[in-house]
């Protein structure tokens, strides 16, 4: 039975100035919750998003207000039994709120994990990899910073794919940034992510650069309302067209899987409402024939864990992760920081997510937001 829930804003400077089509990122504020049982467990869970409601419909207040109006009252008066049965409640009592309810089940499945002494990949079903791989995100917003910086990254073993952010300059602007990275750095794979900010005529034109270019993967061109425009761009490229803020709950996957919208389905926990979600978007995605991709919504290390144990269970991931998320900020919060080598991410092996989290460096970053003594 749940004894306490407590929901925490802890706000970290990035490493760099983060520049997406829809925001610059200096700080990250990551949402965590913390459960406590009455018969002396705990866990934790993740509900971050970006830039405020500048990506997505929940902004961490929002996230925070929400849990502690409405999902810990009814958590607690209701004591469901189990995870599944706390996220069945969830899901018939409260609409949306895709991020706070990934928080609660993230830290739900943690305490089970360790209740039952096995890694949450397991109570999902079963890992079948212990490494993932890492993409690096260049966004400082410099062409030649972002090339120094994925020389760097290349030189200490810890990227090879790179993903740049584009949409927020004039498209030429845009597109001689990508081809000039991509020239410096002719055997890695590159992604494009759009974010959303280009029309389908802009599109059009955009893509056909980037694939005589040999760009790899082109992550959401257009807008998220525009399903048919996606499907249109995927049938008239050769180059893999992935699907991002469009891939929502599982049930609008299915329909976008059903019809075949993308190549690639990129999944992201929260985005997802919760760990089984995302398990289930990539279950389908597999079955549709659609190749996988492990998103971030640029979470800490408690959400990046998550991620790691969901992705750690699907059966294809072709086009790896960009589980780089702590890697941007300046400061750790577990007391082990999770284990990045040789361009890898080894999905942790101990009970529950398997971290340990440091409360004093939490309660640290938390006391600038919160009134905490
Ligand atoms: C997104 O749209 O994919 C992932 C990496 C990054 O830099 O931003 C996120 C969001
Ligand atoms: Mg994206």
């Amino acid at each position: 039975m749940i004894r306490s829930i407590q929901t925490l804003l802890v706000p970290i400077p990035t490493i760099r100035a983060h520049k997406l089509a829809c925001t610059v990122m200096n700080e990250q504020t990551l949402v965590l919750v913390h459960i406590k049982t009455e018969d002396g467990y705990e866990g934790w869970g993740e509900a971050t998003t970006i830039g405020g409601l500048n990506y997505a419909e929940e902004s961490p207040h929002s996230i925070k207000t929400n849990i502690d109006t409405y999902f810990t009252p009814l958590l607690l008066k209701e004591a469901p039994a189990s995870t599944a049965k706390a996220m069945q409640l969830l899901n018939k009592q409260i609409s949306g709120n895709r991020f706070a309810k990934c928080a609660i089940e993230t830290a739900l499945l943690d305490i089970e994990g360790k209740r039952l002494g096995i890694p949450v990949s397991e109570l999902l079903g079963g890992r079948v990899r212990d490494e993932l791989g890492v993409a690096w995100t260049l966004a400082s917003g410099n062409t030649k910073k972002d090339i120094a910086e994925a020389k760097l990254m290349i030189e200490q073993k810890k990227h090879q794919i790179f993903k740049l952010k584009i949409g927020s300059n004039p498209i030429d602007q845009d597109l001689a940034h990508v081809l000039a990275i991509k020239q410096a750095l002719p055997n890695c794979r590159i992604t494009v992510d759009v974010n959303q900010a280009w029309t389908e005529l802009e599109a059009m034109k955009g893509i056909k650069c980037l694939q005589d270019g040999l760009i790899d993967l082109i992550e959401q061109p257009i807008t998220m309302r525009n399903k048919a425009g996606l499907k249109r761009l995927k049938e008239h490229f050769d180059v893999a067209i992935m699907a991002d803020e469009i891939v929502q709950d599982p049930q609008n996957a299915f329909h976008l899987a059903a019809e075949h919208c993308a190549d690639v389905f990129a999944v992201k926990i929260n985005q997802a409402g919760g760990l089984k979600a995302g398990c289930l978007i990539g279950q389908m995605a597999h079955l549709a024939g659609i190749d996988l991709y492990g998103g971030t919504m640029l979470e800490g290390p408690i959400g990046t864990a998550a991620s790691a144990h969901v992705f750690s269970t699907f059966p294809s991931l072709n086009f790896d992760t960009e589980l780089f998320g702590p890697l941007l900020l300046t400061d750790d919060i577990l007391v082990r920081p999770l284990d990045y080598q040789n361009f890898n991410l080894t999905v942790p092996t101990g009970a529950g997510l398997g971290i340990e989290v440091d409360q004093d460096k939490v309660y640290h970053y938390a006391k600038k937001i919160h009134a905490l003594g």
